[in-house]
């Protein structure tokens, strides 16, 4: 069938809306119709050409929501009219990592998805008989992709897709490394550094496990007045500060936070959210992606002296066991969605969202079919 979709032709360059090719589901696969999807920074990081794992041309998105239109053989957890998020992070329930009960990173589709291709080895998508590769194993940046079978939680259908695209990626992000990875306490001190949408659903995630202190960090002050009214107590500008941002926390937090956690992707920062935590207990959890190269570094004696250094993907949320019930907690209004959407925009204006991003002007664009 063709399919209308933003195309990432090579890094670095704006996406491209093209009317693609999309081969039906095979054994175990889903075709569904996107209805609407969130811009994750992690598809901008891609698409710049910093991604080990990016390849081109290919079909970015990951943050999406949409309707079944066809199942292949085999596929019996779900049927056409189901209302799915897809899944970067698959749940096959039985492999050794879903087994083990300690870890959401199934490994069932991993080593393909990360090869840009199904299962089997294959892609679905073409463009002028020329095959495009998919991405995280979603592609939610066209109207109609193919998506392993467990790879798609399914959703209550009254739920507003335009809205709970959002718990594909970044809200679920923040708000699972808050309960589910760093399992934050009640009455804690927390640093949060990066308040775009991933750091906001920390903060809304640190509300939930009722903080005490919430710190955000951030270089662009335009992001406060959202922080703060989504629960923050402090922000901090490291700008205004001369020395480093890890001992103006400590000084601000009598020797430290409880927990902090880095949603920025820059390993300087990591860092710092390491050494701003208390001696002794304090954990930090990165949950930003860092470009090719990039490495971690600290004393050792920050680990030593009690300091934990933890990493979260997806927010530890098994997808399709867990993301149904965060979607009816977003109906019911115990998860806030509506603050992370400052824009809304059709397919073919996407570069628009990648532009807000970039100027810090938007926390989460969603792109409607
Ligand atoms: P975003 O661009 O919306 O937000 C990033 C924020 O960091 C911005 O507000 C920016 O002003 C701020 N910032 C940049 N440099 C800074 C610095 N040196 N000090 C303080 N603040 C700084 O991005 P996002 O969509 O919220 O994503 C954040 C990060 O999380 C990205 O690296 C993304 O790839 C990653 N991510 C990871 C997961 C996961 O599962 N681990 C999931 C989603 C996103
Ligand atoms: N491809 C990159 C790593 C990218 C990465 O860490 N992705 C996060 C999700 S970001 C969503 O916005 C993740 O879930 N990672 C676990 C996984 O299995 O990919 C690289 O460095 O190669
Ligand atoms: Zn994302």
């Amino acid at each position: 069938m063709k399919s209308r979709a933003a195309v990432a032709l090579e890094a670095g360059k704006p996406l491209s809306i093209e009317e693609i090719d999309v081969e039906g589901p095979r054994a175990g696969e889903v075709l569904v119709q996107i209805k609407a999807t969130g811009v994750c920074h992690t598809d901008a990081f891609t698409l710049s050409g910093d991604d080990p794992e990016g390849l081109f041309p290919c079909v970015l998105g990951h943050e999406g929501g949409g309707v079944v239109v066809d199942v292949g053989a085999g596929v019996t957890s779900l049927k056409a009219g189901d209302h799915v998020i897809p899944l970067y992070t698959a749940e096959c329930r039985e492999c050794k990592f879903c087994k083990s009960g300690k870890t959401n990173l199934c490994q069932a589709v991993r080593a393909t998805q990360g090869k840009g291709l199904m299962p089997d080895g294959t892609t679905r998508f073409s463009l002028g008989g020329k095959p495009l590769y998919h991405y995280m194993g979603t592609s939610t940046f066209s109207e109609y992709t193919v998506v392993p079978e467990i790879s798609l939680a399914k959703i209550n259908p009254a739920a507003p897709l335009e809205k709970v695209c959002l718990l594909g990626c970044g809200v679920t992000t923040g708000i699972g490394a808050v309960l589910n990875t760093a399992k934050v306490t009640p009455g804690s001190t927390v640093a949060v550094f990066g308040l775009g949408g991933i750091g906001l659903a920390v903060i809304q995630g640190a509300v939930m496990a009722k903080a005490g202190r919430i710190i955000g960090v951030d270089t662009n002050p335009g992001k406060f007045e959202l922080a703060r009214q989504m629960g923050a107590t402090d922000c901090v500008n490291p700008k205004d500060h001369a020395g480093p941002i890890q001992q103006v926390i400590v000084d601000m937090t009598d020797g430290g936070v409880d927990y902090s956690f880095e949603c920025i992707g820059n390993v300087d920062v990591m860092r710092a959210a390491l050494e701003c935590c208390h001696k002794g207990w304090g954990e930090s959890v990165i949950i930003g992606v860092a470009g090719a190269g990039q490495e971690i570094r600290t004393r050792p004696f920050q680990l030593v002296t009690g300091r934990v250094w933890r990493g979260s993907a997806f927010g530890g949320v098994r997808g399709r066991t867990q993301l149904p019930g965060m979607v009816e907690q977003a109906m019911a209004g115990t998860i806030a969605l509506d603050p992370y959407i400052t824009h809304n925009l059709p397919l073919e204006r996407i570069n628009e969202a990648f532009d807000l991003m970039h100027a810090g002007k938007s926390i989460r664009t969603v792109i409607h079919f």
